[in-house]
């Protein structure tokens, strides 16, 4: 599928260090390249009912960045992302809108490459719908049948039987690892409420995940080899992460509502059948609130990149006042957030638009945006670095202002 426009990044004369990034399955931060120079990146995509809000926004820049970080330290970058065009929460915004559940994710899908265009975000080299993968992830779900890993549950609302994978069955390569790991309770709690059905009757254990919804009468279904249905969440980010960017990939990253059971999951299915782990890390970005609650579509306090832009935002303040924020904590958006930006933004532009200043000291700015990006992302550093060197009388060189569009994505001047 047809991704969106990428923006220009400029080349920086030499390159940044090597980014880290703090690994959930160790807890600390990591170069989750391991010494390669290629670096595999897969992120979760929208599921596309509603509108593009600040809490997705901020998790494709975060991972943005880090694409941006590593291209400026020399490593090739692949790229995937999905979108999952049919899942429950879809259909079901559909069924309640009157609307073809088709046409409410192809109009939201196109309404989120036009944020993600205005944001500069870099575009995924592979942007995938789960509805052109359903074959692939059929046949996936037929080899877990195969070799013990899907069982089935009796379905008497179908002809066919619903499809669930076994978490109980060892695998080599599983799991995020200990630093991630949650008590039961916790789990089962988190799997209701994202998505999973611990209640349903006939599981062998009640945090099983569902690989494939035998076909309903009124819900999309496609004839696969393992009968009429669609496929279940997790297992879609782990067959098109694994097709298009070869197991294990370097990153897999989400928001940290895809801790459990998403990416546990993903990772469970992907160690099944390729006996790889997933990812060498997961990476994921903390959740943002607004009015004291974390942005959600189902919640429904959106603040969203386009209402900020018909208000006449400039996409680079809200780019801006998003990479304020350090990417990994959880925080909240305020009303000043952008008018806070948009004044800093002010500064920066009519300082790099002046020629005064001591241009040696150029070189010791550049080095040190690259040091705090590759840090873990530290975004909030890159900014501080800049308005020190606004502050304190450094020239603004083209090498300067090319190095925080490349960074952070904002052209100044
Ligand atoms: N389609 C699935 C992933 S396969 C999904 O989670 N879609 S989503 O539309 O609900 O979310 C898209 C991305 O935005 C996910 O990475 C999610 O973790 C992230 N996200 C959702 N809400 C927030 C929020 N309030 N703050 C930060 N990130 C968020
Ligand atoms: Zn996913």
């Amino acid at each position: 599928m047809r991704a969106w426009q990428a923006p220009s990044v400029p080349e920086v004369p030499g390159n940044g260090p090597r980014p880290v990034v703090h690994d959930t399955a160790v807890g600390r931060p990591v170069d989750p390249t391991r010494g390669d120079d290629r670096a595999a990146l897969y992120v979760c995509g929208i599921t596309p009912y509603d509108a593009t809000h600040l809490g997705h926004a901020a998790t494709y820049l975060a991972f943005d960045t880090l694409g941006r970080a590593w291209r400026d330290a020399g490593f090739d970058v692949e790229y995937a992302q999905n979108t999952t065009d049919v899942d429950d929460p879809l259909l079901e915004r559909a069924a309640r809108d009157g609307v073809d559940w088709q046409d409410l994710a192809a109009s939201q899908i196109d309404l989120f490459r036009r944020d993600m265009e205005a944001l500069r975000i870099l575009p995924p080299d592979d942007y995938v719908a789960v509805t052109d993968e359903v074959e692939r992830i059929a046949e996936a779900i037929a080899f877990l049948q195969e070799t013990g890993y899907a069982y089935s549950v009796p379905t008497p609302d179908s002809e066919g039987d619903d499809l669930y994978f076994d978490v109980n069955r060892p695998t080599e390569s599983w799991a995020l690892g200990d630093e991630s790991r949650l008590d039961r309770e916790t789990m089962l709690t988190l799997s209701a409420e994202r998505g999973g059905d611990p209640d349903r009757p006939g599981k062998r254990d009640p945090l099983d995940p569902l690989l494939w919804r035998a076909a309903r009468a009124g819900e999309p279904s496609w004839e696969t080899e393992v009968g009429p249905g669609r496929p279940g969440w997790h297992i879609e980010c782990s067959v098109i992460a694994g097709d298009r960017l070869g197991l294990p990939i370097t990153v897999q990253g989400g928001g940290s509502d895809l801790v459990f059971p998403h990416h546990e999951m993903s990772a469970g299915h992907a160690a099944a059948l390729a006996h790889q782990p997933l990812a060498n890390a997961y990476v994921h970005t903390g959740m943002i609130a607004y009015q004291g609650e974390k942005i959600s579509k189902s919640l429904g306090n959106l603040v969203t990149v386009r209402g900020l832009l018909d208000d006449g935002a400039d996409p680079r303040a809200i780019r801006l006042a998003l990479l304020s924020h350090r990417y990994s904590d959880d925080w909240e958006w305020f009303d000043g957030e952008l008018a806070s930006a948009t004044r800093r933004l002010a500064t920066w532009d009519a300082w790099a638009s002046g020629g005064a200043g001591h241009a040696d000291d150029a070189d010791d700015v550049v080095a040190r945006l690259r040091a705090r990006v590759a840090d873990d992302l530290d975004t909030p550093g890159a900014v501080a670095a800049v308005d020190t060197a606004v502050a304190g009388g450094t020239r603004s060189t083209p090498a300067l202002v090319d190095v925080v569009d490349a960074l952070l994505g904002i052209r100044i001047g």
